[in-house]
C-alpha cells in the first residue's frame, strides 16, 4: 500500500483520537470546575504507527485490506486514574454516553496478564462527522492507574530493547514489579477517602483564591 493510501485511511483515526481526547479531558475540566473529584487524572492518545499496524497485521495473519476491521487499536486512547476504583467509574461514565458505543471490554486488572500487565480495555465504536459524512471508527481505550501506567511504560520500552523476547529472569522481576505496583494501588485505595477529601478541599481553595 502506498503512503498516500495509508494517509487516506489514517486521517479519520487522527481526527477521532483528537475528538476523544478533548471529550475525556473535558469530563475532568467540568468536574473540577464544579468543585467535584475527577476520576480522570490525565488523558493521552495516539494513532498506531504504519510500521506497527503492518507488523500486527502480519502477527494476526490479516491482509492489509482488513486492518480497519481486524486491528482494534489503530486509534488508541489512554486514561490515567489515581485509584483502581476510579477506573470502574470511568467505565460507567463511558457506558452512559450517547456519542460512543462499547463493543466489548477486557478487564486485565481482575485477569492480569502473566507479564504483570494490568489495565482495563474498552473497545469502542465512535461515530463522528467527516467532510465526506458520518464515519464510525473502532478505538481502544486503555484505562489504568498511575502505578499501572508506570509499570506498562517501562515494560513496553524493554520489549523494544529485547526484540527476541525479554530474558526469563528479567521477565519474572518485571512480573513481581507489577505485583508491587498493584500493592501500592491497594494501599492507596485504603486511604482514598482521605486523599479525595483533601484534594477537593485544595481545589475549592484555589478556585476561591482565583476569584478574589
Ligand atoms: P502499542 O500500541 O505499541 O501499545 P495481544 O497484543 O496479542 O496481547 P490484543 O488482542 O491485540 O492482544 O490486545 P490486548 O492484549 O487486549 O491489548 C493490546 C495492547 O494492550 C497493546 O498494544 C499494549 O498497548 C497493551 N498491552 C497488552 N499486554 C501488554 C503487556 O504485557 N505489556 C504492556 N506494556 N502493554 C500491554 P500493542 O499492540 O502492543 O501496541
Amino acid at each position: 500500500m502506498e503512503l498516500r493510501e495509508w494517509k487516506t485511511i489514517l486521517t479519520p483515526y487522527e481526527f477521532a483520537v483528537e475528538e476523544l481526547k478533548v471529550k475525556f479531558k473535558n469530563i475532568r475540566k467540568e468536574l473540577k470546575a464544579n468543585g467535584e473529584y475527577s476520576p480522570i487524572e490525565f488523558v493521552t492518545g495516539r494513532v498506531k504507527k504504519i510500521s506497527s499496524i503492518i507488523s500486527k497485521a502480519e502477527k494476526l495473519g490479516v491482509s492489509l485490506d482488513e486492518v480497519e476491521e481486524k486491528i482494534e487499536d489503530i486509534a488508541g486512547i489512554r486514561i490515567m486514574c489515581q485509584f483502581v476504583e476510579d477506573i470502574y467509574t470511568v467505565v460507567s461514565l463511558i457506558k452512559s454516553r450517547e456519542d460512543m458505543k462499547i463493543v466489548y471490554e477486557k478487564d486485565y486488572i481482575k485477569n492480569y496478564k502473566a507479564s504483570g500487565y494490568r489495565s482495563y480495555h474498552v473497545i469502542l465504536e465512535y461515530p463522528f462527522q467527516t467532510a465526506k459524512g458520518l464515519k464510525t471508527v473502532i478505538a481502544e481505550v486503555q484505562i489504568r492507574t498511575l502505578a499501572m501506567n508506570f509499570w506498562a511504560t517501562i515494560e513496553h520500552s524493554l520489549k523494544y530493547k529485547y526484540d527476541q523476547g525479554v530474558p526469563k529472569d528479567l521477565a519474572s522481576r518485571l512480573s513481581r514489579a507489577g505485583d508491587a505496583a498493584f500493592l501500592l494501588d491497594q494501599e492507596m485505595s485504603e486511604i482514598r477517602d482521605i486523599i479525595v477529601r483533601a484534594q477537593v478541599m485544595f481545589e475549592m481553595k484555589s478556585i476561591a483564591i482565583k476569584d478574589i
